[in-house]
């Protein structure tokens, strides 16, 4: 694909610059927006930040991970621990916040597997520890003191340029996520329908769920294919998804026919960028959530005001800029 080159330079990066620039970061956030800690540090220890992610293993919470390590070695006297689930699955999520919330660590960095499963047990960390939301969010997150994230919504509806760009001429397209109620997916699955619907030259024949699993994703893929052999692209909501559904475009013997976005940008993404399965990848920012989650909640243990919503940044990364000092920033990390 030569159309997409970087953020900078054709129709997808102009409706990036604009999602961009609709973006908060922490520079741009109102700063006096959120709710105010109420102090339960104590100035002489170390604090203890337990960072939950929403799986082990995925090189978007590796990446935040380094974000979450670095701020807290600049900042000092902070002690991280992290941990997450075997597996995308709200039941293995839980216990490992009631074992943290049992350590009563100052503040607890989550990203939640579920919107509504994770309500209440997150409302209870609130009641002995502040709460930062990085990533995926719950239903009522007004416990947490800062939510941290991309625009997943104009991530999705960025992800539709990006195939409107490669099949100019339209054509059918085909969406696959994690599972229904993950926030941050089912955001881009949003802002993926509502741009589809808008363009009559594409026909949308649907989301389908993976489950995290890029076996079931590539299954997705070729059975997809065989139903519908004229499927011009697919949107992957995730690193996941996406690695799945490069799997399935080579099964099929369709790379280059079928184009594929997917979102994420770790190795498996950029390997299928370079192999000609997937045409481009939305790079989030996972060091920046990270980062900037400690900093909230740092703020939030020292009683200092937080911001309630963060938006950060992504950009489009394909084998045009993927080799720019641009591109290479974009890429998530394997290990800090
Ligand atoms: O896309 C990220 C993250 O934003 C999402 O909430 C879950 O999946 C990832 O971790 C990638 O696998």
């Amino acid at each position: 694909m030569s159309r997409i080159t970087t953020i900078k330079a054709g129709s997808v990066a102009a409706a990036m610059a604009l999602t961009l620039a609709a973006c908060s970061s922490a520079g741009e956030s109102d700063p006096n927006d959120g709710a105010t800690g109420e102090g339960t540090g104590s100035s002489n220890e170390a604090l203890e930040i337990a960072f939950v992610q929403g799986v082990i293993g995925d090189n978007f919470y590796i990446s935040m991970e380094c974000g979450v390590r670095a701020a807290a070695e600049e900042m000092g006297d902070i002690e991280v621990s992290v941990q997450g689930p075997q597996r995308w699955d709200p039941a293995l999520q839980q216990p490992i916040v009631a074992s943290v919330m049992a350590s009563e660590p100052d503040a607890m960095l989550i990203a939640p597997n579920d919107v509504s499963a994770l309500q209440r047990p997150l409302e209870q960390v609130a009641e002995s520890s502040e709460v930062v939301l990085v990533d995926t969010t719950v239903e009522d997150p007004s416990f947490a003191v800062s939510h941290i994230a991309s625009d997943n919504v104009g991530g999705g509806a960025a992800a539709f340029d990006a195939i409107k760009e490669l099949v100019p001429d339209g054509g059918k397209v085909l969406v696959i996520d994690n599972q229904p109620g993950i926030s941050t997916s089912d955001d881009r699955v949003k802002g993926f329908e509502e741009a589809v619907a808008q363009d009559s030259s594409f026909e949308y024949i649907g989301v389908e769920y993976a489950q995290n699993e890029p076996r079931t994703a590539a299954e997705i893929v070729t059975s997809t294919i065989q139903a519908h052999p004229d499927l011009a692209a697919i949107f992957a909501t995730n690193i996941y998804g996406a690695e799945g559904a490069a799997t399935g475009i080579e099964q099929a013997g369709v790379a280059g026919e079928v184009q594929v976005v997917g979102f994420d940008a770790g190795p498996a993404q950029v390997e299928a960028l370079q192999d000609g399965t997937v045409q481009a990848i939305i790079a989030q920012q996972p060091y920046q959530i990270g980062y900037q989650g400690v900093e909230q909640a740092v703020a939030a243990i020292r009683g200092e005001s937080t911001e309630s919503n963060i938006q950060t940044g992504f950009s489009i990364v394909t084998l045009d800029n993927l080799e720019s000092e641009e591109g290479q920033a974009a890429l998530y990390a394997s290990s800090c």
